[in-house]
């Protein structure tokens, strides 16, 4: 027994030489600041903010160039911290056409907040909300992921750009291939901290291309 913590003791002061347990602690983020814009084509370098989770780089399907992110499980590419930004957030999302018959939770995409929550775009069914024609949109906020809210906005099957659009926060807007989703201003955020993109287990893995952040220095 005694040997036996001894020996945990001594692999990890290895560990440290080697700088793995070091290295384990979250770096600095580097934040987002006015002026500065994030392009991600998927096609080279991933940018560090990126958090991955069940989630890489794929040459099945691209908006652009030859590849796109895959998510299968999460992924979200922090540039905010405790505070939301008034950014504008573009990307390119593949919807796969699926149709359901029954309730499903497939794919979200939107943006993080500062609050932790998320607000995003995502394809549901339920009986009261036909998700075949429509995108649902969600404030986790608002009782987690139960409590679809309508677009009005029709499902179109392959690449749709959507954006989030926070540079004025009296009038934020969602729009998908430039038409605007239907909001409610109680549950629609003045800004956002990350993208945040989430794989439902209906309607098959979430492809992304083409994310651009853009904050931009106010009007003068
Ligand atoms: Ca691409």
């Amino acid at each position: 027994m005694k040997r036996y913590h001894v020996m945990r003791a001594v692999t990890a002061v290895a560990w440290f030489a080697a700088g793995v347990i070091g290295e384990a602690q979250e770096p600095a983020m580097k934040v987002l600041a006015k002026g500065e814009t994030i392009t991600q084509d998927f096609e080279g370098e991933l940018d560090a903010r990126w958090k991955l989770t069940g989630a890489d780089v794929s040459d099945e399907r691209a908006h652009g160039g030859s590849k796109s992110l895959k998510v299968n499980k999460q992924a979200e590419l922090i540039f905010g911290s405790n505070e939301d930004l008034p950014v504008r957030v573009s990307m390119w999302i593949w919807d796969a056409g699926e149709k359901f018959t029954e309730n499903a939770n497939g794919p979200a995409w939107g943006v993080g907040l500062a609050n932790k929550f998320q607000f995003a775009i995502r394809i549901i069914w339920r009986r009261y909300m036909d998700g075949n024609k429509v995108y649902a949109w969600f404030n986790t906020e608002n009782n987690k992921w139960f409590t679809p809210k309508n677009t009005r906005i029709g499902r179109k099957e392959g690449w749709s750009q959507w954006v989030f659009d926070f540079t004025n926060s009296e009038a934020v807007k969602v729009t998908c291939d430039g038409k605007p989703a239907t909001l409610d201003a109680e549950w629609t955020p003045k800004g956002a901290v990350s993208v945040f993109l989430m794989a439902g287990k209906d309607g098959g893995p979430l492809y992304v291309d083409d994310v651009t952040v853009e904050y931009s220095e106010p009007a003068p």
